[in-house]
């Protein structure tokens, strides 16, 4: 492709709104552009290095024995009404009416839509075991879109769901598309980890995640070096850990502590430590509010706690006027004394003793605070997030914590799905049974962003070979001269005839220029045309290179067939 005609609009600077890495330089290179919130357009580079990322998702699919279908995005309501989720996504199911008024969503995810589909098409037992997917635009009104192609309202997602008819059968479904999953991640460049994860809203029997690890993500890995134990932070179990208490039998005391709204301020104010102290924080689940204590130095897992409480709708922090209602006092002296609402204590929490909480008095607290005596927590459980240092709940070892970017999710669902719809068949003895099902998602588009957060330097994007928008580039250094024009004309068109997708940067600009926007969309490898075109010399530089070498012009060509072809 002729740069000069290429539309390939770079960005010196980009929104403010583009805070991480790949969503800049996405924006940067001009693979994309965005519409509104949470929606994008894919320029001819970002399509390319998109519609290579389908392929490879196909490709692996097609290997492991699922079929591909296409099926609707704009969805009749009555489908997700019969599973009961019409209701349960709540906004962020983007709904809308026909002309006859009639209720359709544009499809945020398709178990129901495959299920019906199996209903209605398969007819024997002996059809079984079947998986299915596509690859199809999945809209989602996220709150808070952000981060590029991280988190859209509308993304590209392969899903794909498996049909058996016994649970072994779903085992042997799931594995194989385990292993697909694993040759799609490592085809595509990705450096992933794969970790348990929590089925939430989807039931089922389990599920794990693939995570791109990022310091970026938005999801939390914890794992174990010793025994290989990985879990997300929501199925992560965390292990009590014992810290020095203040220890004797001390009367209970109410303290002022004037404008000490965080442990830090109070920290400061009465000298203690911060695992001294019990934090007491008050949230909206569906209609109703809970109070959640875990250790002054401790997280709340928010999903931990959903899955306790049990709540459909999001989990949210009460807002500040209801815990001023609540607590009769302002935000920051929350405590579990006198408070009329659930209080669901950390594990860690019933181990504290003579502790520092909140009085529900501004500017108050109360110390030497012990469970039992003064007061009883309605709920006593693992709703902490885990940091490094935890011990494995596995092995004892010692837990280690990063970020990721979930660009994949399988789970076992069982029946929850078939069971909802009817889809049953009768087994070989005339008996009627319920198709066991597994559900199997791929952020497509989530994971060009992922990659490109991965594979960066100061210079730009650094494309694998399979997924690089272009595989070559040819770069004549002065578009003046003839000698180097004709010659990089000649090798570009060699290099396409011999299958290479080539780029020749033919456009009226300076080498400067031509070299930073080589780098910055991170075309793999690059031939410049240069001075020494004339003495047979051109410089070969492979975009993860340091420094570019000279080469002969006539060995230029084979030289990048045989880095490309290496690296596909
Ligand atoms: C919705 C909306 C948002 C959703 C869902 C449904 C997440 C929803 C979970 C999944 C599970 C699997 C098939 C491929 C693998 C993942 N957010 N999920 O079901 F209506 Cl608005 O999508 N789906």
């Amino acid at each position: 492709m002729r740069m000069s005609k290429l539309l390939m609009p770079t960005l010196r600077e980009v929104p403010a709104e583009a805070e991480i890495t790949s969503h800049k330089l996405m924006l940067r290179a001009g693979l994309i552009r965005k519409l509104a919130a949470g929606i994008y357009s894919y320029l001819p580079l970002g399509l390319r290095s998109l519609k290579k990322v389908e392929q490879i998702v196909r490709e692996e699919m097609d290997r492991a024995g699922a079929q591909e279908l296409l099926m609707a995005a704009l969805l009749p309501a009555e489908a997700y009404q019969a599973s009961g989720r019409w209701e349960v996504f709540g906004p962020s199911m983007f709904k809308l009416k026909d002309r006859g008024e009639r209720d359709f969503c544009l499809g945020p995810t398709h178990e129901e839509i495959f299920t019906q589909t199996v209903i209605d098409n398969v007819r024997s037992y002996k059809e079984y075991p079947m998986t299915l997917y596509q690859i199809q635009t999945k809209y989602r009104d996220e709150g808070r879109p952000r981060f590029g192609l991280m988190r859209g309202r509308e993304f590209i997602m392969k899903d794909a769901y498996s049909f058996d008819l016994d649970e072994k059968g779903l085992d042997e479904s799931y594995k194989k598309m385990y292993e697909a999953y694993c040759r799609i991640f490592t085809r595509l460049g990705l450096d992933f980890t794969v970790v348990d994860a929590d089925s939430g809203a989807m039931g089922g029997s389990g599920s794990q995640e693939f995570m791109v690890k990022s310091p970026v993500g938005e999801d939390g890995i914890a794992y174990c070096d010793d025994c290989g134990y990985a879990a997300n932070y929501e199925k992560c179990e965390c292990i009590p850990a014992e810290c020095e208490q203040i220890e004797g039998d001390l009367e209970l005391e109410k303290i002022e502590t004037p404008n000490a709204h965080t442990i830090d301020e109070l920290v400061s104010s009465l000298g203690m430590a911060a695992h001294n102290f019990a934090k007491t924080i008050i949230y909206k689940a569906d209609d109703k509010y809970i109070a959640a204590m875990v250790r002054g130095d401790r997280d709340v897992n928010e999903v931990k706690l959903k899955n306790l409480v049990g709540c459909t709708d999001d989990l949210e922090l009460a807002e500040p006027a209801v815990v001023r209602e609540l607590t009769r006092a302002q935000v920051g002296f929350a405590g579990p004394i006198g408070l009329d609402i659930p209080v669901y204590a950390d594990k860690e929490v019933a181990l504290m003793k003579n502790f520092v909480v909140g009085a529900n008095v501004t500017d108050m607290h109360y110390k030497n605070v012990n469970i039992g005596r003064d007061f009883e927590p309605d709920t006593i459980a693992d709703i902490r997030v885990v940091v490094t240092g935890d011990k494995c709940p596995k092995c004892g070892g010692t837990i280690k914590s990063e970020q990721g970017i979930e660009v994949g999710h399988i789970f076992k669902l069982g029946t929850k799905y078939s069971e909802a719809l009817g889809l049953k068949y009768l087994d070989e003895s005339g008996k009627q049974q319920t198709v066991i099902m597994g559900c199997y998602g791929i952020g497509v588009t989530r994971c060009l962003a992922a990659a490109v957060e991965q594979l960066h330097d100061d210079n730009g994007i650094i494309w694998p070979v399979s997924i690089a928008p272009y595989q070559a580039i040819v770069v004549p250094a002065n578009y003046k001269s003839e000698e180097q024009m004709a010659a990089a004309e000649k090798l570009y068109e060699e290099l396409n005839a011999a299958g290479i997708e080539t780029l020749i940067d033919d456009r009226s600009e300076r080498a400067g220029v031509k070299f930073k926007d080589a780098d910055l969309i991170g075309i793999p490898v690059r031939v410049v045309v240069g001075k020494k075109v004339g003495d047979g010399i051109v410089e070969y530089k492979e975009r993860t290179m340091e420094k570019a070498e000279e080469i002969k012009l006539d060995e230029a060509a084979e030289k990048v067939i045989e880095f490309v072809k290496a690296n596909l």
